[in-house]
């Protein structure tokens, strides 16, 4: 028996024993008070032993309980959509994010944190198969139409945590691809995230500005009137459907560059769409609906473990703040979309809070890649700017080599298992399928995915040694101190965006710790180092990087 048994039991009999001698000594004889008196004890005394038993049965779950919470927390990887390494408070920018402030402030926060690319797709597909995307040369930029990028077979994230007995899902963006090639947006959509790990999934197929704009919630699009069904085509138009170039009196957001095909909600996409008009989303809307749909799993699923992939759609174009936001920041929709996001993030920890389960749930909180401000529509990204600077003094920015595209705001929390600190520790997006792994007792891991549990909770200083990191099919060299840039073809500077891409003529080399903007290429002072970086960079790599696909961004 327990110590815990061992004490209740005998606490039973110090007690009964007590109140028979007390009895006993007051009675002194078999007065019929007493008789009553004795057999009201001995209906007690059943009681008692009872409510101890009770008790005791309720102690030993809680233990248990408290036990199997510490080994198999819930886990949240919240993930924005462009959100650049200084476009948070913690990280130094001007704009409001209390939220995100307080998962950086009272977690670990790194100021090495990356994405494994500086677009959407593949840092997804790196964060969730733990595999770099330069591996899949499918895992560029995908067009709503593409298929599944991650094969059914393929170890994920979600698949991790289902072995473990956790319940999965995944709320908002996916740009990996679903189908297998064409898909009928109208029957059950599949493969998907169902198919990979996600045993719930709400989501969006692609990305706010390509079609189809709807919900998909286990592979069916949410509120699709079967007499109005949906059609998709990324190639041409569909007769007589308005478009952006054709109609721009229909359009609330004029476009700048691409987006210029079908129009929902008055808004210019990119692809073409006709049909399901009561299943088009409402883009004002959308955040809201993400949170609801997040929150609502929290609370249906806190009885056990659960891992939630909430994949926030901001602040990527089109920037849509549901009208409490509008003017929040003064800094035009792209600063009020981030203000929209941290809200939403606050709800979230409060959903948390208000459950029970914020001490029992590890969040990590991190970008697909790094900033962009004018992304294809005209919405005074750049003009309202000011003084903030998205991407933190870094060089570059989405679709950039330079650091700007890849490292982003990456924070770890965990309410009293934490201890607040800023970790100067390389990390990348692909380690957390190893190293969460590692948090709920799995062994699984994939050759590129490091377990590096013990910095992401804090407990070490230890990051990767190495990485590889990749914009737009380019990738890059990153080792302790030292960046490495093989040299590319192609602009400079993609001018639509205003970005430095970091197509160098030559290799660039930089040392970050006296020179984190990436101002002085230091390949010809330290040759020695560049020949160094070269070869550890092809050892993981191959020689066949500067063989690439160039990207167009129309
Ligand atoms: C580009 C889009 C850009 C954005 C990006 C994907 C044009 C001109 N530009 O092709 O607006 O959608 O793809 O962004 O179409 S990501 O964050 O999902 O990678
Ligand atoms: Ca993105």
């Amino acid at each position: 028996m327990s110590r815990m048994g061992l004490y209740v039991q005998s606490l039973v009999w110090s007690d009964s024993l007590l109140f028979e001698s007390s009895t006993q000594l007051l009675c002194g004889g078999l007065s019929e008070g007493c008789i009553v008196l004795r057999s009201l004890y001995l209906v007690m005394k059943r009681y008692i032993l009872y409510i101890f038993l009770l008790v005791f049965i309720s102690c030993q779950n809680e233990s248990q309980q408290t036990a199997q919470e510490a080994s198999k927390p819930n886990v949240i990887i919240i993930y924005a959509d462009d959100l650049g390494y200084g476009d948070m408070g913690a990280y130094g920018g001007e704009l409001a994010t209390p939220h995100m402030d307080f998962l950086a402030e009272n977690g670990v926060r790194f100021t090495q944190g990356y994405a494994s690319s500086a677009t959407c797709t593949p840092s997804r597909y790196a964060l969730l198969t733990g595999t770099y995307p330069w591996r899949n040369k499918n895992a560029k930029i995908l067009p709503g139409t593409a298929p599944l990028l991650i094969q059914t077979t393929q170890l994920t994230i979600p698949k991790v945590f289902a072995a473990e007995g956790y319940q999965t899902a995944i709320v908002g963006k996916w740009h990996l691809g679903l189908g297998t090639g064409q898909v009928d947006w109208n029957k059950r959509i599949s493969p998907g995230p169902n198919e990979v790990g996600f045993q719930y999934a709400y989501i969006m197929a692609a990305t706010q500005d390509r079609v189809p704009t709807v919900y998909i919630e286990d592979g069916h699009v949410e509120n699709l009137d079967p007499s109005d069904p949906i059609e998709i085509n990324y190639r041409e138009n569909f007769e007589g459907q308005p478009t952006g170039k054709d109609n721009p009196e229909m359009l609330k957001m004029r476009w700048h560059h691409g987006h210029n095909s079908s129009i929902v909600n008055g808004i210019p996409r990119i692809g073409y769409m006709k049909g399901g008009e009561t299943a088009r989303w409402v883009d004002e809307d959308m955040a809201d609906t993400f949170l609801v749909k997040a929150q609502e799993y929290i609370r249906s699923h806190k009885e056990d473990p659960f891992f939630l992939y909430y994949a926030l759609q901001q602040p990527h174009v089109p920037r849509t703040p549901h009208p409490r936001f509008v003017g929040a920041t003064g800094t035009g929709p792209r600063g009020d979309v981030i203000a929209e996001a941290d809200w939403c993030i606050g709800e979230l920890i409060s959903t948390l809070r208000e459950e029970g389960l914020l001490e029992n749930t590890l969040i990590v909180f991190s970008s697909d890649n790094g900033p962009v401000l004018n992304d294809g529509y005209y919405d005074d990204a750049v003009e309202k700017l000011g003084t903030h600077e998205p991407s933190g003094g870094l060089r570059g920015g989405k679709y950039s080599l330079f650091e700007a595209g890849t490292r982003v705001p990456f924070m770890v929390y965990w309410k009293d298992h934490i201890q607040p600190k800023v970790s100067d520790a390389m990390v990348c997006q692909m380690d957390l399928l190893s190293s969460l792994a590692s948090l709920i007792g799995s062994k699984q891991s994939s050759t590129d995915s490091e377990n590096l549990l013990e910095t992401f909770l804090g407990t070490s200083d230890k990051g990767r040694d190495q990485l590889v990191i990749e914009a737009t099919s380019r990738t890059a060299y990153r080792e302790g101190d030292w960046a490495m840039i093989p040299p590319f073809e192609g602009p400079a500077k993609n001018k639509n965006v205003n970005i430095e891409l970091a197509n160098l003529s030559d290799y660039g080399l930089y040392d970050l710790s006296s020179d984190r903007s990436q101002q002085n290429n230091l390949a010809k002072d330290n040759p020695e180092k560049l020949l160094a970086m070269i070869a550890a960079f092809e050892e993981i790599r191959g020689k066949d990087y500067g063989k690439i696909e160039q990207l167009e961004l129309k």
